[in-house]
């Protein structure tokens, strides 16, 4: 096992990271940006290196640095976190490059599932099901019209360096489709310096329903069952949670073992998370995340897996210490991203925490980096903590989801808690009775 750990992320994930390190005996390594010398990862690693001014693209994004970071602190592998460098293939091949363990897929899988072109050609030839559409890059307007019409309008136009929601068009009619192709083809030139795009079928009410997945570099592969983030708004998660309430036990046993055969055909090592559409009773394959992700917590909660635990010793040669039939899926577990921001307009909110409570008791969880006399720094991500609830049914943990809410103090900055309050009182929500579009067609009511 690893003795010491560079963990080239902040915040939160940084915590969960540096806390999973401590309880298998690693010693961890922070690196920090000239804004975050305060900050609670800093404090709480056994060694931390500053690697640059404010702005991350000089520090967290800065890959010489965090590499002679690792260097002179003799770290034997880094930990990417989610965000910044963790779906980077070049900084995967780096670290190996420099004799060092990348925490996570190789850079070729990487690269792989970095194009969502290729990562959707892997996924069908590995059996998984995909959205109707082109197999490769639309290169001829002929054929582009041709596949439109045999899936059926409206399609969707999508970058093959886009993902996350950046890079999509949609085409209503064939009368559209051509200067829709022109339009994402060259933003997708002008944002990620690749103009191929593809056409898939455009689903309309669809939920989104992620499968988490496990794999050792000695071929077993488990999957820990699905999150539902169908509640998203401009493609950032707000809540997720698992289970899905739009699962039962024999769709979820179903689609797991078509992951995870798929995973073992593909070679995959490590955490990743298979992405899909679910709209009647259907999977469609959209993307696959070769990292950590943020809502891993609601997985941990249902299934009792310390994930990051998990990750480490796969990534140090180590066999799944789990088999599939020995996993159960227990109860049900939420999770709310909280934001340093304006709960109606979205907008950030840094500065100076006056005041700060933890929610606790039976149930939660609370996975943040804060504390009162904390300054949230205006150049990173406004999420300042993940508030996770676990109980033996839904009713239970949005019981407890809302009373955690209530418990909860950030004072100083506005935070989304009032959101998320206003979320638990709305009946639709309540009966989990939403979809992709549900979240934003919400708040644009509630703007009146
Ligand atoms: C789609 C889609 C509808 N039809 N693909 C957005 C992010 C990227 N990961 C894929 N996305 C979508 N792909 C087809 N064929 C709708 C979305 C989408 C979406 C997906 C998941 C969660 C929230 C979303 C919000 C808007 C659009």
């Amino acid at each position: 096992m690893f003795e010491k750990v560079l963990i080239a992320n902040r915040g939160e994930i940084a915590l969960r990271i540096q806390r999973a390190c401590k309880e298998m005996g690693i010693r961890t390594v922070a690196v920090h940006s000239e804004a975050d010398t305060h900050a609670m990862h800093v404090k709480l690693a056994d060694e931390s290196v500053c690697i640059g001014p404010p702005p991350a693209g000089q520090s967290y994004l800065n890959v010489p640095a965090i590499i002679a970071a690792a260097e002179i602190t003799n770290a034997q592998a880094i930990h990417p976190g989610y965000g910044f460098l963790s779906e980077n293939a070049r900084f995967a091949e780096i670290v190996t490059a420099h004799d060092m363990t990348f925490i996570g897929p190789t850079a070729d899988t990487i690269k792989l599932m970095g194009d969502k072109i290729t990562a959707k050609q892997a996924a069908m030839e590995a059996g998984i099901p995909v959205v109707p559409g082109s197999k490769s890059a639309i290169t001829d307007m002929n054929e582009a019209r041709r596949i439109a019409a045999s899936i059926g309008f409206p399609v969707l136009i999508k970058a093959a360096s886009g993902g996350g929601g950046r890079g999509m068009k949609v085409a209503e009619s064939t009368g559209v489709l051509e200067s829709a192709l022109q339009t994402a083809s060259s933003e997708a030139q002008a944002a990620f310096g690749d103009g191929a795009v593809y056409i898939e079928k455009y689903l309309g009410q669809p939920r989104h329903i992620e499968i988490q997945i496990l794999a050792d570099t000695h071929g077993d592969t488990v999957h820990l069952g699905e999150r539902d983030c169908s509640l998203q708004r401009r493609h950032q998660k707000i809540l997720e949670e698992a289970p899905s309430v739009a699962l039962d036990p024999e769709i979820r046993a179903m689609i797991g073992k078509i992951v995870t055969d798929a995973v073992k055909a593909i070679g995959y090592c490590g955490v990743g998370t298979v992405e899909f559409l679910y709209e009647d009773g259907e999977f469609y394959f959209i993307e696959m995340n070769t990292r950590l992700q943020v809502e891993h917590p609601v997985t941990e909660a249902i299934t009792g897996i310390d994930l990051v635990r998990e990750q480490i010793r796969m990534a140090a040669g180590h066999k799944l210490g789990v088999t599939q039939d020995a996993i159960k899926f227990e109860g049900w577990s939420v999770e709310c991203r909280i934001n340093a921001e304006n709960p109606e307009t979205f907008t950030p909110s840094p500065g100076m925490v006056t005041e700060f409570h933890a929610p606790g008791g039976l149930g939660v969880r609370l996975d943040s980096a804060l504390y009162s006399g904390y300054r949230i720094p205006p150049y990173y991500d406004s999420m300042i903590g993940k508030l996770i609830v676990h109980g033996r049914d839904r009713e239970e943990a949005l019981m407890r989801l809302k009373r955690a809410l209530s418990e909860m103090v950030v004072g100083g900055v506005e935070t989304t808690i009032p959101l998320h309050l206003a979320l638990l009182e709305e009946a639709a929500f309540l009966a989990g009775d939403y979809h992709i579009r549900w979240l934003e067609n919400w708040l644009a009511e509630r703007q009146g």
